[in-house]
């Protein structure tokens, strides 16, 4: 398998997830303005949304959407228990939680990250962020991970999105539970070896 990403982008999360799988992959590096990969290919035509994650299947097939990649990466290893199994409720509680960060927390950031987006536009989607925030730090409450003790696929997603905070300028201390939350998951090792691999950290 191989991933293409961007370092620090929602990419992040399917490249946790690889590591977490101990599951074998190469990646490649793209440049999301230019769409060019590292090896100077043109990146829409491996993925013609342009965006990363993009995963290419041993097949020779591409899966794209982080929600549906890290599923994927994580029923490869069942014993990993990174996902529930299939067709249980846990893993409805997990399907639940992957949308809601995708089309609540993740997209919400994006107007911050354009700088075409007006002021109005911005402020809107902080006061969205916080609302966001502030529910899954009482979904969060005093458990370790979203779906419990165990760390699972939801919990590399919302680590890689709540990372872009400090990047926008809202400060993540106002939620300890949320705060919290991402020290637990950056002392993993393999988020650490991941974070490092994408030079996020020395
Ligand atoms: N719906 C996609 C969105 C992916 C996405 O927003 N990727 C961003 C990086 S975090 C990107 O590649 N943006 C560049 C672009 O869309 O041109 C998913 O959930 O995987």
């Amino acid at each position: 398998m191989k991933l293409y990403y961007s370092p620090g982008a929602c990419s992040l999360s399917p490249h946790i997830v690889l590591n977490e799988a101990g599951l074998p992959y190469t990646t490649e590096k793209v440049d999301l303005k230019s769409k060019k990969t590292e090896s100077g290919a043109d990146f829409t035509t491996i993925n013609a949304k342009g965006a990363v994650p993009a995963l290419v299947l041993d097949d020779g097939s591409v899966l794209t959407e982080g929600a549906a990649i890290v599923q994927y990466l994580a029923d490869q290893k069942p014993q990993s228990g990174l996902a529930p199994p299939a067709g249980t409720m846990p893993r409805y509680r997990l399907i639940e939680l992957l949308n809601y960060i995708a089309s609540e927390v993740h997209k919400n950031f994006s107007p911050l990250f354009n700088p075409r987006a007006a002021a109005d536009w911005k402020a809107a989607a902080i006061a969205n962020l916080e609302s966001r925030f502030t529910w899954l730090s009482g979904y969060l409450g005093d458990k370790k991970y979203l779906l419990g003790d165990t760390f699972s696929v939801a919990d590399a997603y919302l680590f890689t999105v709540l990372g872009w905070t400090a990047k926008v300028g809202i400060d993540l201390g106002k939620w300890p539970v949320l705060a919290a939350f991402c020290a637990r998951v950056a002392a993993r090792p393999k988020v650490q070896a991941t974070m490092k691999a994408e030079g996020l950290i020395n």
